[in-house]
């Protein structure tokens, strides 16, 4: 019988390496942005996996020369997946799809292409032109979802927000998610995000959730002060964990009162103050900052910030996907409230979590 080798071009094989590849850049969750979380495999002709990277923080090596660093020579030959277009252009860092060229990989194969204008297929190009062998589209729908934000930030030049909030089976809202488990879910959430937004009259309720778990990557607290209130008018919420930032960093936006200022920059709270503040105002100040996702949390003060009409607008589309924690209270009166304007969710998932129910879906 001749020797069996086995060739790792099915498509089946190809789907299990391209999902171990998500996986890898799974692990730089929250810490990439404004870049992509990319994971690459380096596949040699038995299939056997000789090298794995991922990309872990901007500035730092994309995930294919991880990959090819701990391959070595044996790279030569073999095919390489990875979870988004290798780059073609000098950025921070050198192209990956000339390295992958000198590295005489023999396949590339890519789970879905690079909509950065940079890249844009260009990578895909340079590649089969030096005679490499380029599949593209491999769970082409999971590597995709694993980025939106970062697509979504790369094409609209705004970052991706989600509004979240608690609520009553009945539609009353809840300043907290009111049960431990939905808590702690909130707080996991968080390592998601490159910043979440409260506001001022969020700081009575004093929330603690605003942070991930301890050892945990944590977002950019952004506290949004409405031109209604002034920073003196927070005199009295100063302990409220949002402002320690021992936690995680927080950011001021807005509000003005100078006595104030002071003392809350001795507390290492980031102040931008700021006549105007509205929603617009806030997504473009987290996007300056190389957010890629945003996380509007909470009930309170959003009528202040514009949300309501921010949902009620198709055309402008700030807000892209919705998660609901409906918590197992009914609080009476809130159902006769007849909805005037309604837009439809797609991609809805629910899940138990504890005694609550967590309702997901994009506005499509
Ligand atoms: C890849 N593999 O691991 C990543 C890619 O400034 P740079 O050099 O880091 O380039 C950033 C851009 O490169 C980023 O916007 C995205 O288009 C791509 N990111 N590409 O092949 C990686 N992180
Ligand atoms: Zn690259």
């Amino acid at each position: 019988f001749p020797r069996r080798t086995k060739i790792c071009c099915s498509l089946r094989d190809d789907s299990d390496y391209m999902r171990q590849c998500v996986e890898l850049a799974r692990r730089g969750l929250g810490r990439t942005s404004p870049n992509p979380m990319v994971g690459c495999l380096i596949v040699d002709n038995a299939g056997e996996i000789v090298g794995r990277g991922f990309h872990p923080r901007a500035g730092e090596p994309h995930a294919e020369v991880f990959a090819l660093r701990e391959a070595g020579s044996k790279a030569h030959g073999s095919t390489a997946y990875v979870s988004l277009e290798p780059c073609d252009h000098v950025g921070r860092t050198p192209p990956c799809s000339r390295a992958l060229v000198a590295a005489r990989v023999r396949r590339v194969v890519v789970g879905t292409v690079d909509p950065n204008p940079l890249v844009a297929g260009k990578g895909v190009e340079r590649l089969r032109r030096a005679g490499v062998e380029v599949t593209v589209g491999v769970e082409e729908e999971l590597c995709r979802v694993t980025n939106e934000a970062f697509f979504h930030r790369i094409v609209t030049k705004k970052p991706f927000a989600c509004l979240r909030y608690a609520m009553t089976i009945d539609g009353c809202l809840l300043a907290d998610p009111s049960t431990p488990v939905a808590a702690s879910f909130y707080s996991q959430q968080l390592e998601e995000y490159d910043a979440v937004v409260t506001t001022e009259a969020s700081l009575d309720a004093d929330p603690v959730l605003l942070s991930a778990e301890q050892g945990a990557k944590q977002p950019l607290r952004v506290v949004a002060v409405t031109s209604s209130s002034s920073l003196s008018q927070l005199a009295g919420l100063l302990s409220a964990r949002v402002f320690d930032t021992k936690l995680a960093p927080t950011l001021l936006l807005g509000g003005k009162g100078e006595s104030m200022e002071t003392v809350l920059r001795r507390k290492n709270v980031e102040v931008v103050p700021v006549n105007e503040v509205d929603l617009d105002s806030v997504l473009d100040l987290c996007y300056q900052r190389g957010a890629c996702s945003v996380l509007l949390d909470s009930t309170a003060g959003f009528d202040m910030l514009g949300v309501k009409e921010a949902l009620e607008d198709e055309d402008r589309a700030v807000i892209q996907k919705l998660c609901v924690v409906v918590a197992p209270f009914a609080g009476g009166g809130q159902t006769q409230k007849v909805a005037s304007s309604m837009r439809k969710l797609g991609r809805l998932t629910t899940r138990k979590c504890g005694e609550n129910v967590v309702i997901q879906g994009y506005f499509e």
